[in-house]
């Protein structure tokens, strides 16, 4: 992408507990080359620390926020009610409710103040989503996200070749699909 020095994503977690589900959104951004900080900034037991990171956040450059918690998962919401970056919202499971607390807490937002909200425990695709913003404006990332696209397609095709092989009678349409 095109070269930058200072973080464009950043990356907040409401407990380090958090960090198994948020890993593969930090792993999507260093893949695709993206400068990013890591921090976590719980919004009930840090809420004054974490309202002036997400005050300051488009003042130090960053251009997307990804934001996971769990159960009361107030901390994407709060992020997007200081900032204009678009926030991403990632639920993250707990023991009791299977994360549909935190997907629910994370994801109906008032009018005005909206938080987008991927699948439960989906840190991938957060980071996705966050490379997919940043290259509406950088042709280089998005020639990469085009080519991760084919690599989707390409596994899919090997998914189904094996499959059908496994799967289907000798003499049948798809027998021994190469
Ligand atoms: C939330 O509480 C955090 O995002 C985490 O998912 C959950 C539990 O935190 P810990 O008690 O594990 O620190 O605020």
């Amino acid at each position: 992408m095109t070269e930058h020095t200072t973080p464009l994503v950043g990356v907040a977690m409401g407990s380090d507990s958090d960090l198994e589900v948020m890993q593969p959104a930090v792993d999507v951004l260093a893949e695709f080359g993206v400068p990013h900080e890591v921090r976590v900034l719980s919004a009930h037991r840090r809420a004054h620390e974490m309202l002036a990171w997400g005050t300051e956040a488009a003042g130090r450059g960053l251009r997307v926020i990804i934001a996971g918690a769990g159960g009361a998962a107030h901390l994407p919401g709060m992020l997007a009610s200081v900032t204009s970056c678009p926030v991403i919202g990632v639920p993250v499971p707990l023991r009791q409710l299977d994360g549909l607390d935190s997907l629910l807490s994370i994801a109906q937002m008032p009018r005005g103040v909206p938080v987008a909200t991927v699948a439960i425990g989906n840190g991938q695709n957060a980071g996705l989503l966050a490379v997919r913003i940043l290259a509406t404006s950088d042709d280089e990332l998005r020639a990469k996200l085009d080519a991760h696209r084919d690599e989707i397609a390409e596994s899919s095709r090997e998914a189904d070749r094996r499959v059908r092989n496994k799967t289907e009678s000798p003499g049948g349409p798809g027998f021994r699909v190469r």
